[in-house]
């Protein structure tokens, strides 16, 4: 089937905000595959679809983006995924959302609780069915439904769907994003080069946005993405520094945490409990390896089935790759991830 000419023009516009067309491949050996994905290695979301696609081996371009915006040498260099070009793929995958936009800050990024966020990655092209897929959790259980070799990860019994799901949307409404952004008032153990660019990152983005709502003041419907966009950032500013507000969003995940080791314990899912490997593996897996390379594992210190769910879930090959491996090449240097590092060398060997 012969993709739909306008959807095949937009994303190679969108392509083109690639700066180094290096950060363009193709994972898999299709040399025309069916899904395009723009992403970024650091991002958490990111990983999940990637995750999901690796299970499933499934060949697709990959457009890996640069999502900060930097202060270069000749001024400030907006992240790749503000483009007018992928904002415009953005907003037309929003439509079939019927979300509003985003209008605050959480720290939460979950699409179901907050909105819309028209400004992110990631964001997959189905060439096959003409469609643009946003948000990482209907990416990953529409990738499920589409392709269900080599395993199924959404399972289809009831119970074993209800429970999967349920978990799902546990890890979709973690506060990762005040993890990853906030200045802990009483153990903030982020590495020093990743909490220097904490700094001033809602500053640059918001720099970013204000210019490129200047450069597109004729199409409102831009000037409302990257406005939306704004009031998100803006409100995270406001927090980033708040001993309050920070100290709630880890104990809410320490809560979480405390929840997982009840579902564990009493063996509700997880292939270690002798299901089969799910999307709820698949989600918990990332979002745990980021928790670790944030130097929060102590968490689970006194959570011993979580302890030994991480410890197998870093040794998935597709979460050893596209959480680790990916993590350790694109995010500032964290000791915490020396001791998960390993897979990383027998996937390598
Ligand atoms: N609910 C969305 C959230 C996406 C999201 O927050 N993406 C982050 C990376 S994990 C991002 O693009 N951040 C860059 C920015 O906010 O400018 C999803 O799961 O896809």
């Amino acid at each position: 089937m012969t993709p739909p000419a306008p959807l095949m023009d937009m994303t190679a516009a969108a392509r083109a905000a690639v700066q180094d067309p290096h950060r363009t491949t193709l994972v898999g050996r299709d040399a025309n595959p069916r899904f395009e994905l723009f992403h970024a290695a650091s991002s958490l979301c990111s990983q999940k679809v990637r995750t999901v696609l690796h299970e499933k081996a499934l060949p697709y371009r990959s457009n890996d983006m640069l999502i900060l915006s930097t202060m270069g040498t000749d001024g400030l260099v907006p992240a790749e995924h503000y483009s007018p070009a992928y904002i415009r793929l953005r907003l037309f995958a929003g439509r079939e959302l019927g979300r509003a936009f985003v209008s605050g800050y959480s720290g939460r990024t979950s699409v179901e609780s907050e909105g819309f966020d028209p400004c992110v990655v990631p964001l997959l092209v189905d060439y096959e069915a003409g469609r643009v897929i946003a948000d990482s959790q209907r990416i990953c259980t529409y990738l499920d439904a589409v392709s269900r070799q080599p395993l199924q990860l959404v399972p289809d019994e009831p119970q074993a769907r209800g429970e999967v799901m349920r978990q799902v949307g546990i890890v979709d409404r973690i506060s990762n994003g005040a993890l990853l952004y906030g200045f802990h008032p009483d153990a903030d153990l982020r590495p020093d080069p990743l909490k220097a660019s904490m700094q001033t990152v809602y500053d640059y983005k918001v720099m970013a946005l204000e210019r490129l709502i200047q450069e597109n003041a004729d199409e409102p419907e831009l000037v409302a993405a990257y406005r939306a966009k704004i009031v998100k950032e803006t409100g995270g500013k406001k927090v980033c520094h708040d001993p309050a507000f920070q100290r709630a969003a880890r104990e809410h995940t320490g809560a979480l945490l405390a929840d997982l080791e009840r579902d564990l314990a009493a063996g509700a899912f997880a292939f270690t409990n002798g299901h089969l490997f799910s999307l709820a593996d698949v989600l918990w897996g990332v979002n745990l390896v980021r928790i670790n390379y944030l130097g929060l594992s102590s968490m689970w210190d006194a959570l011993p089935n979580v302890a030994h769910y991480f410890d197998a879930l870093c040794k998935r090959p597709s979460l050893c790759k596209e959480a680790i491996g990916a993590s350790i090449a694109s995010m500032p240097p964290s000791r915490y991830m020396d001791a998960v590092a390993d897979c990383t060398a027998v996937a390598a060997a």
